[in-house]
């Protein structure tokens, strides 16, 4: 794994909004996470079937975007190591500037064999915390191409927060009725080899492409929160009991929930 950043990718990140790490992993460690995840992924949707949250009804869009697996680290040994790594916290960390990196979830994303593009969006404002620093890391575990829904940023939107955001379920362009002023914006497609890792902050639009392919475009994620971050009313991915629990304020600290991979 590369889990060193220089000076001028971490420039390149604050100025972008993500930052591109081409073979990030090597080939036996791509395996593992390719396997790992494919095991997660096909035990989820066997316990979860259509239950699966954006499953229920297979021919609506959304179902066709990709199967979206959250909080795989919880019911897969293998994921759960994978994802508790400090060298991901310790690059997350240094990226966003921060002290200390918590999971927010982990999330699987397969694009299916002629799966619909992915809508702008914004990740932070769907989250039970408001922070400028939150990011992504974005792990292809196939090849990512231009035919089969590699990623697309807007490059420089997180710089002016507003959290206004769209459904991800809409029309692939909703977002620009929220941000009229990112329409001229030239975005930038970012094709990268099966192994590669793209990290964004939670506030950089971004989209991907339909996989005009026969092969699935597969993706393993993992959103990242800010040691010292504060519950800020939305439930998201919280448990019921601990969402109730919680007062708008309270620091999000809970080791179970969000785990501290790294701290300073
Ligand atoms: O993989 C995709 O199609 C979208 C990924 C995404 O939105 C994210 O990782 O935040
Ligand atoms: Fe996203």
């Amino acid at each position: 794994m590369i889990d060193n950043l220089n000076e001028e990718q971490v420039a390149a990140y604050n100025l972008n909004g993500f930052l591109v790490i081409e073979n990030f992993l090597t080939s036996s460690e791509l395996e593992m996470w390719q396997r790992y995840t494919d095991e997660a992924v096909t035990e989820r949707l066997e316990k979860a079937g259509s239950e699966l949250n954006n499953q229920n009804d297979p021919d609506n869009f959304y179902a066709q975007v990709f199967i979206q697996c959250l909080k795989l680290a919880d019911t897969h040994k293998g994921m759960h190591e994978l994802m508790h790594d400090p060298r991901l916290g310790r690059m997350a960390a240094q990226l966003a500037g921060v002290n200390g990196i918590r999971i927010w979830h982990d999330q699987a994303l397969y694009k299916q064999p002629f799966g619909n593009p992915t809508a702008w969006h914004l990740d932070n404002p769907y989250w039970s915390f408001t922070s400028k620093d939150s990011l992504s890391i974005w792990v292809a575990l196939d090849d990512a191409t231009m035919s089969n829904g590699c990623l697309y940023y807007l490059p420089g939107t997180h710089k002016n927060p507003s959290w206004k955001n769209v459904s991800i379920s809409g029309n692939i362009g909703d977002l620009f009725k929220a941000y009229p002023e990112w329409r001229t914006i030239d975005s930038i497609a970012c094709p990268c080899p099966a192994g590669s890792a793209v990290f964004h902050n939670g506030l950089t639009a971004h989209g991907a492409g339909a996989n005009m392919t026969a092969r699935p475009r597969r993706a393993m994620t993992c959103a990242y929160m800010p040691d010292g971050s504060v519950f800020n009313g939305t439930r998201n991915i919280l448990p019921e009991d601990y969402f109730n629990s919680l007062k708008i304020g309270d620091l999000l600290n809970d080791n179970t929930i969000n785990p501290l991979i790294w701290s300073k």
